[in-house]
């Protein structure tokens, strides 16, 4: 039985890659961080009583900030892979804590791939790096491939900049199999619910149960490709089976604005918009009514902003067999219907 460890097992794709990997057989080990409140929601379903002798999920508690625990949960589990999902994710907050996101998001890479050079785990742990578009930040070429130069935007972009080059380095300098999935937007149901397309769904869903009246959002002319996040897990999967360790562009090929996402979503509540004003006083009206249901707020621009990202996974297509399977149209359908029902699937 193959182990894997997977830091950021509560987040969304950890939630997804846990399932994957607990199908094929896997024994997982999530890392999970200490929280005042329960913070498994999203994997609590796959989750059995650890005196059970079918209990192949075992969760750990651990910090990427915590050198000396990673090294210990390496250490005891020596696992076959590690997926390091673990990250300050959002964009916007690593402007607020740009020192925390270097911290984690940039040194915690460093410290695991320690941990594998430290421990001696060379030849056995392959590693797997959560690397993003994000890299791409301001347009130097559209779409973008593994051959495309990085500009990052933001704190969360330069870290994971660091965070891909020791990925690379680490390959190159100790042999280890290191692989960066630079994955383009990934969304579902489980999305975290301030990424905007979270954040649109579950707001479309409250106004159609009377619970909000209006919208309130940024850079609606934002333009993202974006995909399943269940597509992705099998995405990193594949990158870790492969032949050889290698860094590898996930992406659907297709972006679509903010604003289209914002109208899908209405749309899937029976309401039309049409768009009035500019600049941050644009709003959004329904057709039928006039009522204004979307304002822009300033608070959610940033400070630089990235204004497109339209990704080419041709290399993946080519080398893993991997394409998406989710079109946009169904993935923004999937998260209304959860929002709109109010469940957290069980993935
Ligand atoms: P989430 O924000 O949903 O999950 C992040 C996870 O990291 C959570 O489990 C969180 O724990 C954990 N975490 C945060 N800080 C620490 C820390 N210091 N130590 C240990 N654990 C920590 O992100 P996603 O699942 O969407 O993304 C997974 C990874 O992929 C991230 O690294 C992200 O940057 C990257 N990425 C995501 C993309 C996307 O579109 N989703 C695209 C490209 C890259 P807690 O639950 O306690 O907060
Ligand atoms: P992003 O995702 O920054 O691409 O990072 P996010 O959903 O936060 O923003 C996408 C675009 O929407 C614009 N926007 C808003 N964003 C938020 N969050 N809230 C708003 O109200 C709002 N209004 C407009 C943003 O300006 C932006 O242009 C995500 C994260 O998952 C990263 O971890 C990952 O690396 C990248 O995707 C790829």
């Amino acid at each position: 039985m193959k182990k894997a460890i997977i830091t950021g097992v509560t987040g969304q794709d950890g939630a997804y890659l846990t399932s994957l990997l607990l199908s094929k057989g896997y024994e997982v080990h999530g890392v999970k961080r200490r929280s005042s409140s329960f913070n498994t929601a999203r994997i609590d379903h796959m989750y059995v009583d650890p005196h059970s002798a079918s209990a192949q999920l075992v969760l750990h508690y651990g910090d990427l900030t915590d050198s000396a625990n990673l090294i210990r949960l390496v250490q005891q589990i020596q696992p076959d892979e590690i997926y390091n999902l673990a990250a300050q994710s959002h964009v916007h907050v690593s402007f607020e804590t740009p020192e925390y996101t270097a911290n984690s998001d940039a040194i915690g890479t460093l410290r695991l791939l320690e941990a594998i050079r430290i421990l001696k785990l060379e030849e056995k742990t392959k590693f797997y790096q959560a690397s993003t578009s994000e890299l791409y930040g301001k347009v130097q070429a559209v779409p973008q491939s593994e051959t495309t130069p990085f500009y990052p935007r933001s704190p969360y972009a330069a870290a994971k900049l660091y965070a891909y080059w020791i990925t690379v380095n680490y390959r190159e300098s100790y042999g280890i199999f290191a692989s960066n999935g630079i994955l383009f937007n990934h969304e579902s149901p489980l999305r975290g619910e301030t990424f905007v397309t979270r954040k649109i769904t579950r707001a479309v869903a409250a106004y159609a149960h009377g619970r909000q009246s209006c919208l309130f959002l940024g850079n609606l002319d934002a333009q993202r490709d974006w995909g399943h996040a269940r597509d992705y897990v099998d995405g990193m999967y594949r990158i870790m089976q492969h032949s050889e360790a290698s860094d590898f562009v996930l992406a659907t090929g297709e972006m679509h604005t903010v604003r289209e996402f914002v109208e899908l979503a209405f749309g899937h509540i029976g309401i039309s918009l049409e768009w009035r004003g500019e600049g941050l006083d644009e709003v959004g009206v329904r057709i039928d009514n006039g009522d204004i249901v979307v304002r822009l707020d300033p608070q959610y621009i940033r400070p630089a902003e990235v204004d497109l990202l339209l990704g080419d996974p041709s290399k993946a297509k080519r080398e893993l067999g991997w394409t998406h399977t989710t079109n946009f149209t169904d993935l923004v359908r999937e998260m209304m219907e959860a929002d709109l029902n109010d469940v957290m699937p069980k993935v």
